[in-house]
């Protein structure tokens, strides 16, 4: 027999502690929100284990969008410049939020590098998040959609496994097809396990490298885009 620690809800302090957190956490996201949808600024929060293709994806979609659309990046990284330095050389304006826990964004931060952004001269805002599963999940930045990118090279439990992170997303990228033989991840079993959580998911499979499936990932955030565009 295995032995298990179970938390129980006594262990208020922890508890109490996480709850005030979180709530300040919200209104925070609520305040960059509202400042977003004043700007018709749509703001965009990418999610992911470390890895999964992130910074891939939103290169990917730069190209895409920057000849249509006025485009920012943030990029949540707290001990290298790799990434925003990448977002950078496409010649997009750039905010480099290097957090202190180095386990996720948070909406204090988001706001100031709003602080950063001429939100006048800005249609949408992709937001690199912290390479991790958990902890995004709960601290929400003020964002009108979250993406979750899980990538076929993290095995086939991913999904089940990490549920509130789907949970709370609007879209699901699962990356990296063109490893999927080699991994013997089956992309339709990541698919059904989205489904059974949230059965109206959007999921769509790509590979940065082939680039299948991202003009399907960039209508989806276009049709987003769209509707927080002021009319
Ligand atoms: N074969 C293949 N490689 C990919 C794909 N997408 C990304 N990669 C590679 O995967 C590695 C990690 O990609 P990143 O975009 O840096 O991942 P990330 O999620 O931003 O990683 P962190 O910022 O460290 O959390 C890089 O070497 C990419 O070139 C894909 O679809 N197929
Ligand atoms: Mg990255």
């Amino acid at each position: 027999m295995i032995p298990t620690i179970q938390a129980s809800p006594e262990e208020t302090y922890d508890i109490e502690l996480e709850q005030s957190l979180l709530q300040a956490n919200a209104k925070l996201a609520a305040e960059n929100r509202a400042q977003l949808d004043h700007h018709g600024v749509t703001a965009i929060d990418f999610m992911g284990a470390i890895g999964s293709g992130k910074t891939t994806l939103i290169t990917r979609l730069v190209e895409k969008f920057k000849d249509q659309l006025n485009l920012a990046v943030f990029n949540g990284d707290a001990t290298t410049v790799d990434d925003v330095n990448l977002i950078a050389s496409q010649g997009v304006p750039t905010v480099q939020l290097a957090t202190v826990n180095g386990c996720h964004l948070d909406a204090n931060l988001v706001g100031k590098a709003l602080l950063k952004t001429d939100l006048k001269k800005v249609d949408l805002i992709l937001i690199e998040n912290i390479g991790n599963l958990i902890c995004p999940a709960e601290f929400p930045l003020g964002s009108r959609a979250r993406v979750v990118v899980v990538s076929v090279t993290e095995g086939p439990y991913m999904v089940k496994k990490h549920p509130h992170m789907f949970l709370g997303a609007d879209l699901v990228v699962i990356n990296k097809t063109d490893l999927a033989e080699v991994m013997g991840v089956k992309v339709a079993d990541l698919a059904r396990d989205a489904h059974t959580l949230k059965p109206d998911l959007k999921v769509v499979p790509t590979s940065c490298k082939t680039g299948a499936g991202l003009d399907e990932v960039a209508a989806a955030l276009l049709a987003v885009t769209k509707s927080g565009v002021h009319a």
